[in-house]
């Protein structure tokens, strides 16, 4: 993109109505605009890293073997009567009238309307186990949405639903799920921690939230320093194998970890090397058996015959609010540090001198080898007000060319996490950023 012709519109100011750095950065780099309370506009490089991210997430479910599908945002009141929650699930539910005068509400989660839709499609044991999962907008009327998109009242969500004959393939269904989320999360640049978590009005006995260490984070946490120290690599562990699942929900469940509502203070006790600080719940997976699926009626006929009422679970990934929790955890005074993985653009092309022959020649170039991956600033600007943008912005290099540099094909490569800058030829800096 060239940035003279798009829609990304910085600010020079810190926002005043920002509470934290992530709120005020995404702003400030003009990567949402906020257009109701909790409701955001995602701007062309807000919306890149959000389908990047989105990208990540998916390629990781579909490794785990679920199959992706959409659900709608609107539901009908009726669903959420069959499992008994409509009355109870209380004002965080946008519920709304029809022309016909039909009760509806824009989905805050999936639950009911997986389970309907399962219900009307399987017959038989032998077509468990199975996960649906998908990526949609809910909204949740929340009393204080804040902090941007990390507490906002619209908001887009991985929502996954499993569909086990029993609580043991519902475990192993559990166990790939918190697979998937560690590899997910490693992919996108950031370490989140498995803890023991209350269901809330999910409802279930098994839970999990996975935190991000941030300052900022809402939940208060305790843990091991033991996880500092363990290695998700992706090669370890298999999807298929029951046994490399158990190996890994032990490895990631023994060293003590929990927020607050779960804290135990006589486990804590015999923890050795304790961590503590605020986390941000990025995402949160539940084991709930047969709450959904006994009241909704959802059976299959089992191997002898008789029906079986399936144990189901369902996974959700904060997929808006992470790219909030990943600014809170990559970023420096000057701006965004973006993981490579989930960058608008791998790179940002300074034109210092625009209208310069062999500057622009340069540039030209320089954008068209990176194909779709750069963002070339070919404003008119001051130098000084291109730098200050492209750290704001955080694309993982920045390519500087001036009339000096241009002259002997070469350009400055800064790589923004490091700082580093070297002189280099456009051709090795092409090739050391693709
Ligand atoms: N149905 C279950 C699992 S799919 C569920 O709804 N779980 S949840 O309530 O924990 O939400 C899943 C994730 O969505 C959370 O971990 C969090 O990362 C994200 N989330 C929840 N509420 C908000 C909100 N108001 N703004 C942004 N993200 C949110």
């Amino acid at each position: 993109m060239r940035l003279s012709r798009s829609f990304v519109p910085t600010l020079k100011e810190t926002p005043a109505e920002a509470q934290i750095v992530s709120h005020r950065l995404m702003l400030r780099a003009g990567l949402v605009r906020q257009t109701a309370a909790g409701i955001y506009a995602w701007l062309p490089a807000g919306w890149r890293v959000l389908q990047n991210i989105e990208q990540i997430v998916r390629e990781e479910q579909d490794a785990s073997g679920a199959q992706e599908i959409l659900m709608p945002t609107m539901q009908s009141a009726d669903l959420w009567r069959q499992s008994g929650r409509y009355d109870g699930y209380g004002q965080e539910m946008l519920r709304l009238k029809d022309r016909h005068d039909r009760e509806m509400l824009y989905g805050p989660t999936n639950e009911e309307m997986v389970t309907d839709l399962f219900r009307q499609g399987v017959k038989s044991y032998r077509e468990l186990p199975q996960n649906l999962y998908h990526i949609q907008w809910k909204f949740r009327d929340e009393v204080r949405p804040r902090f941007g998109v990390m507490r906002g009242r619209e908001f887009l969500m991985k929502d996954a639903y499993s569909f086990d004959l029993d609580h043991a393939g519902a475990v192993i269904a559990y166990r790939k799920m918190m697979l998937a989320y560690m590899r997910t999360f490693a992919r996108l640049g950031v370490q989140a921690i498995p803890m023991v978590a209350d269901t809330g009005p999910i409802g279930g006995d098994l839970s999990h939230e996975f935190i991000i260490l941030a300052p900022t984070g809402e939940s208060q946490v305790y843990f091991d320093a033991a996880f500092e120290k363990i290695d998700v690599s992706t090669a370890r562990y298999s999807f298929d194998s029951e046994q490399d699942l158990a190996d890994f929900y032990t490895t990631m469940t023994t060293p003590y970890a929990a927020t607050d509502e779960k804290h135990d203070a006589a486990a804590w006790a015999k923890v050795a090397d304790k961590r503590e600080g605020r986390g941000i719940e990025v995402g949160h997976i539940f084991y709930f058996g047969t709450t959904y699926s006994e009241p909704m009626g959802l059976k299959v006929a089992g191997p002898d015959g008789q029906p079986v009422i399936p144990h189901m679970g369902s996974y959700g990934i904060g997929v808006s609010r992470l790219v909030g929790a990943l600014i809170e955890a990559h970023h420096d005074d000057a701006g965004i540090i973006w993981p490579d993985a989930v960058a608008p653009w791998r790179a940002a092309i300074l034109n210092l001198k625009p209208g310069d022959t062999g500057c622009d020649r340069l540039c030209e170039e320089a954008y068209a080898g990176l194909g779709g991956n750069a963002l070339y600033d070919d404003r008119a600007d001051r130098a000084g007000a291109k730098f200050a943008d492209a750290d704001l912005m955080g694309h993982p290099w920045q390519i500087i060319i001036g009339p000096r540099s241009a002259a002997g094909r070469r350009v400055e490569l800064k790589r923004r996490s490091t700082g580093e800058r070297e002189e280099v030829s456009v051709e090795d800096a092409l090739a050391k950023i693709l």
